[in-house]
């Protein structure tokens, strides 16, 4: 086949469009040349950890925003790849909510396993896609980041699988210029036991500031204060947490609310979410939205409606992640390859409205996750991606949130069954607050001799 892809981005969204042409390969179906551009030296995207913040060692943007002693913050077995168990990954069954570099590996590999790291060009960083108005193909150029070099190639479809959890939507608060400590977006933050003894702020209340509270916390900060805009976290946090209206404006170390209420401070994280952002890309093909569950200006969440030449990979607000990702890549597969027809713009856009009225339609945490289980179960029935059980996911979902309500600091010590073997995860040696070292070693070890605290 001579048809050629371009797919920016090596994350799991990027790799599992690589596994899907790979499946349809191995059952002797032709399939297009896939070229996977990555600016970073490795595979894993988001999961890959870095010290650095700011620009890398090539002066590009650094990508990541995980930070030390990150833990799943879902159970795994609401993520498992249908084609590839966690058990088959580690030769047996694992605990439900492993840290970070546990699950890279995971990640790394299915990749490794079915031979795919080949097909991806390290340190190439995409600076430009359009299309040739010559050839009407796409022109994508990207910098070798070790030659320090432009190189330009051609291609049939572009998928764009980059993430949009990188670059940070920061606000600003007056007295922020003149606040005498630490203040940083979350996606600067690496290490929680900078904050020990330190009383310290969040600005949001969503995943991120819930996460980095917490692990400061459990890394001996003294306090965390939460400031939300539309509603608090709402959990049974700890006496020394405390969750408060929007910041007004800080004062010296005095942050002051809108409540009229305020608190001496140390620290201020801004957990206020990302920007989707496309800088390689012209306005015509750029995807603009919010983080939602359903972005428009895609068909089936994936191909740009007004040029499907172009997919999009992994937009979503995400309860489901790289289950999702693959059932998006596999019918992403399809329609570029013409497997699954591509209806006209005037049904792909009346497509992608009905499913954006769906989202607007939902009115709490509970039908968001049945909507997103039903995108999933769209994507799945039409392609050959394996079901994995997507509604059983979704309750699995459902059930990790009472878990939250019920124990905020606790609901990762809670066992999941996997939907592919059946088999219940063991309880993990040491509960999630006592367990310090986030290493592969450590989580796939033994409980270490020092904790003599027992496990309920
Ligand atoms: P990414 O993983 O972000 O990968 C995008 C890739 O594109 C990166 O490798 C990047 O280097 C590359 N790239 C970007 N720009 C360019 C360019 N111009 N040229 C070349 N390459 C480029 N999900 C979960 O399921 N469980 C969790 O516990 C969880 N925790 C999270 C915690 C944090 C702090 C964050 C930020 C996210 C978390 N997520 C979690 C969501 C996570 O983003 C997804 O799991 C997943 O990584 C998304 O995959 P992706 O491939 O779409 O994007
Ligand atoms: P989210 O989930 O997009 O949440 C962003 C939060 O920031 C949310 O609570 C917002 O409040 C809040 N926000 C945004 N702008 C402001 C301003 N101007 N003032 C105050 N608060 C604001 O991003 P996260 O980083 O938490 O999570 C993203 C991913 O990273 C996720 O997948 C995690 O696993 C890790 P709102 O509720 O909109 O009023």
């Amino acid at each position: 086949m001579s048809m050629r892809i371009a797919v920016l981005g090596a994350g799991p969204s990027g790799l599992a469009m690589l596994r899907a042409f790979d499946s349809l390969r191995r059952q002797g179906h032709p399939v297009p040349e896939v070229v996977c551009y990555e600016k970073q030296a490795d595979l894993g995207g988001m999961w890959n950890y870095t010290w650095r913040t700011g620009l890398d060692a090539y002066g590009e943007p650094v990508h990541g925003s995980m930070y030390r002693y990150l833990w799943s913050n879902g159970p795994k077995e609401a993520l498992e790849f249908a084609d590839y168990s966690f058990e088959e990954h580690f030769g047996r069954p694992i605990g439900s909510y492993p840290p970070r570099a546990v699950l890279r590996d995971y990640i790394m590999g299915r990749i490794e396993r079915n031979g795919l790291r080949g097909q991806i060009r390290f340190n190439m960083a995409v600076h430009w896609v359009q299309r040739d108005p010559q050839t009407g193909r796409f022109q994508v150029t990207v910098r070798d980041l070790k030659a320090d070099s432009m190189v330009t190639e051609q291609f049939d479809h572009v998928v764009v699988a980059t993430g949009h959890f990188s670059t940070p939507h920061a606000p600003s608060f007056p007295g922020l210029e003149q606040f005498p400590g630490r203040v940083l977006h979350a996606h600067d933050f690496r290490d929680a036991c900078e904050f020990t003894d330190k009383d310290l702020l969040l600005v949001g209340s969503s995943y991120s500031a819930e996460d980095i509270g917490t692990q400061c916390y459990k890394y001996g900060a003294r306090t965390v204060t939460f400031s939300y805009r539309s509603r608090p976290l709402g959990y049974q946090w700890p006496a020394c947490f405390e969750e408060k209206p929007l910041l007004l404006r800080l004062d010296g170390n005095t942050a002051h609310f809108i409540d009229g209420s305020s608190k001496q401070v140390d620290a201020v994280v801004l957990c206020t979410g990302y920007r989707h952002h496309f800088p390689f890309l012209p306005d015509e093909l750029t995807l603009r939205t919010n983080n939602r569950l359903y972005p428009g200006q895609l068909y089936k969440g994936v191909a740009f409606i007004d040029d499907p030449g172009l997919i999009y990979l992994g937009m979503q607000d995400q309860y489901y992640t790289f289950n999702m990702f693959d059932a998006q890549a596999w019918l992403a597969r399809d329609l570029l390859l013409g497997r699954t027809p591509l209806p006209g713009h005037a049904q792909m856009q009346a497509d992608s409205l009905l499913w954006q009225q769906r989202e607007q339609a939902c009115s709490s945490a509970e039908q968001d996750i049945d909507f997103q289980a039903a995108y999933v179960r769209d994507l799945v029935d039409a392609t050959d991606y394996p079901d994995f059980g997507i509604e059983a996911v979704a309750e699995m979902f459902k059930q990790w949130k009472r878990d939250k309500k019920r124990d905020i600091l606790g609901y990762r010590n809670q066992q999941y069954r996997s939907l592919l073997t059946g088999n219940l995860a063991p309880v993990h040696h040491t509960p999630w607050m006592l367990a310090l070292d986030d290493s592969l070693p450590a989580f796939l070890g033994n409980r270490p001799e020092h904790l003599q605290v027992p496990i309920d």
